[in-house]
């Protein structure tokens, strides 16, 4: 369960950025919030950019964790936004791995990181769902908010709620389960992909996380860290 423990900030760098600076000092399941991030990560050295009146949200785990079960929390962090955002009668699609699609425009970003020297001591998930932005600059071709969608200012700190509540439902579902939700939404099934000079076509995705490609020759098993996205898709 998250959210027991619950760090809110005005501002702040990242709150992943702070869960892992301070890690020895949080319980498992510790949510951070804050208003703002200053440094807002993605993936690699990419920007997330945190402007107020979004869910910047971050939550540390500790317990019952291991590489093998990073997919399956991502899966869950992923259904958990879209059951929410069906909540707000928005319908939007999982791109493969981690975004949260409306018609082609991002609402919601997910970062998972891990920390521990020999063995994999924690895992912090950080989830930017964007919530009442309208105007996003040079992103407006690329990215959505809530209040795009359905003109509709939202009360942050209830959806902040919101998301805990809906994420902890998920516990109780079984790995299997959520792993078919996750593939319900999935929108890359069927997609062609380059990767590694040859075209495939991505097949499937296995409850692991790989990609299951087919090519006119040869068949391939693509783990999550093995594939460049910029190969599957143009940033
Ligand atoms: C992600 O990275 O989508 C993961 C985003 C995770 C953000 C959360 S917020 C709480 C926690 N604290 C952090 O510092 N991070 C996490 P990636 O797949 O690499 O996508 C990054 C790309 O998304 C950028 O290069 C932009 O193209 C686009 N982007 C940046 N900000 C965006 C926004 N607010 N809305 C939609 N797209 C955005």
């Amino acid at each position: 369960m998250i959210g027991k423990k619950v760090v809110s900030f005005k501002s702040i760098d990242s709150t992943n950025t702070y869960l892992k600076e301070n890690q020895e000092n949080f319980v498992d399941g510790t949510v951070v919030v804050s208003k703002i991030q200053e440094k807002g990560r993605g993936r690699g050295d990419r920007v997330w950019e945190s402007t107020n009146g979004n869910l910047y949200l971050s939550f540390i785990l500790k317990e019952n964790i291991s590489y093998g079960r990073i997919f399956n929390i991502l899966s869950r962090v992923c259904v958990s936004v879209i059951n929410l955002l069906g909540k707000y009668e928005i319908e939007a699609k999982i791109k493969y791995p981690n975004d949260i699609l409306v018609k082609n425009r991002k609402i919601s970003g997910i970062l998972i990181e891990t920390y521990g020297n020999l063995v994999l001591e924690g895992i912090i998930v950080g989830i930017g769902i964007n919530v009442n932005q309208i105007d996003f600059g040079t992103l407006n071709h690329k990215a959505t908010s809530i209040n795009n969608e359905i003109n509709r200012e939202i009360d942050v700190e209830a959806f902040q709620s919101e998301f805990v509540e809906t994420y902890n439902k998920t516990l109780i579902v079984d790995d299997m389960s959520i792993f078919d939700e996750y593939l319900k939404h999935s929108m890359v099934l069927g997609k062609g992909i380059d990767y590694q000079g040859t075209n495939y076509k991505i097949n499937t995705i296995s409850p692991s996380g790989e990609l299951l490609l087919t090519g006119e020759v040869e068949t391939k098993r693509v783990s999550l860290n093995e594939i460049s996205l910029e190969e599957l898709y143009d940033e």
